[in-house]
């Protein structure tokens, strides 16, 4: 990039040149990228700011929270409660929505956070993340409940990530294509490092959970065993593996750099449609794929159109390089 352009800039240059980010909004995507700043302080701290470890708690799924997951919890919540650009808040780690309180004004829009994505790795110092989705509260009844959250991805007005990894990059859309900042740590700015970006169609680049194989359905078994078989099966070229476990990681690879990943339904649990969460984790990544050229499905309808029946519900995931999310979706259509 030649000139440098701070995350307040993109977004008054946005707003100048599509008129696609009211007020609110803009502040919003503000808020959220400062808080992203202080997690970035903490995560960096490690075990001098004493923010490793557990923090002898369970969340709403059942899931041991770890003290990160609690403090990027609390500071989202703390960053975004006052500015009057918020009706309410959801996280995977509360159990109901957090509505603005009445000290403060209402504002227009609905704020999905998985807080600290990809806590296995906090403690082991690798790539973290925090992810967000926006929605606008319809309707104009007074008050906000769970039901005005349940929304399908489409109606998305914003979506983003911010990855804690060697650098601190935050990924945005706002429906209008994909742009990456990387935090200046000098000067504390979001910098434009990369926009207009694009997943290539192809890869030989795949990211999975190797050791649930033999839970998988046949059509994602299908799928990995033409990858696995290389230049000697029917795909004709071989496959690499990358599989970070921090969803944020492997996304932000797969934008990067192409590829697939899958967090598919597996018959550990067969009630459960998947391990990830709809509404903050699938869809936002769903919305920055699509924005970027690929493509996000759960194997037989487009993840953005599933019309949520719960705050925490859970999905499959299949998404990124189109052709290869094509392939997989294709293989599970009834024959
Ligand atoms: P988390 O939100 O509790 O961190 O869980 C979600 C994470 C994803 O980031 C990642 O893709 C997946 O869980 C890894 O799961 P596994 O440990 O089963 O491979
Ligand atoms: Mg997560």
């Amino acid at each position: 990039m030649s000139k440098n352009v701070s995350l307040t800039q993109y977004l008054v240059e946005q707003q100048r040149e599509h008129g696609r980010i009211p007020a609110q909004l803009r502040l919003l995507i503000e808020v959220v990228a400062r808080a992203c700043k202080r997690i970035a302080i903490s995560v960096n701290k490690g075990a001098l700011g004493d923010v490793l470890g557990s923090a002898g708690t369970d969340n709403v799924q059942g899931e041991v929270q770890k003290k990160l997951d609690v403090i990027s919890n609390e500071v989202l919540i703390e960053a975004n409660e006052w500015g009057g650009h918020l009706a309410a808040m959801a996280s995977e780690e509360m159990d109901s929505i957090h509505v603005v309180p009445n000290r403060y004004p209402q504002g227009e829009y609905l704020l999905l956070f998985d807080p600290l994505d990809g806590s296995s790795n906090i403690d082991v110092n690798v790539s973290i993340g925090t992810i967000f989705s926006v929605l606008r509260k319809v309707g104009h009844s007074p008050g906000v409940s769970e039901a005005d959250f349940l929304q399908p991805g489409r109606h998305q007005a914003a979506a983003g990530y911010c990855v804690y990894g060697p650098q601190t990059t935050l990924v945005l859309t706002l429906g209008n294509g994909v742009a990456m900042f990387t935090l200046d740590r000098e000067t504390g700015s979001w910098l434009l490092t990369q926009k207009g970006v694009q997943i290539s169609p192809d890869t030989q680049e795949f990211a999975i959970n190797m050791s649930n194989l033999r839970h998988w359905a046949p059509p994602v078994r299908r799928y990995i065993d033409e990858c696995l078989a290389g230049k000697d099966g029917v795909r004709g070229k071989d496959f690499n593996m990358r599989w970070v476990a921090s969803m944020v990681a492997d996304v932000h690879r797969i934008l990067s750099r192409g590829g697939i990943f899958m967090y598919p339904w597996d018959q550990r649990e067969p009630e459960k449609p998947g391990k990830l969460r709809l509404m903050y984790e699938a869809n936002p990544m769903a919305f920055i794929v699509e924005q970027a050229g690929g493509i996000a499905t759960d194997g037989s309808q487009r993840i953005l159109d599933i019309v949520p029946t719960k705050l925490h519900q859970r999905v499959s995931v299949l998404l990124g390089s189109r052709n290869e999310v094509e392939r997989v979706t294709a293989y599970h259509a009834p024959a």
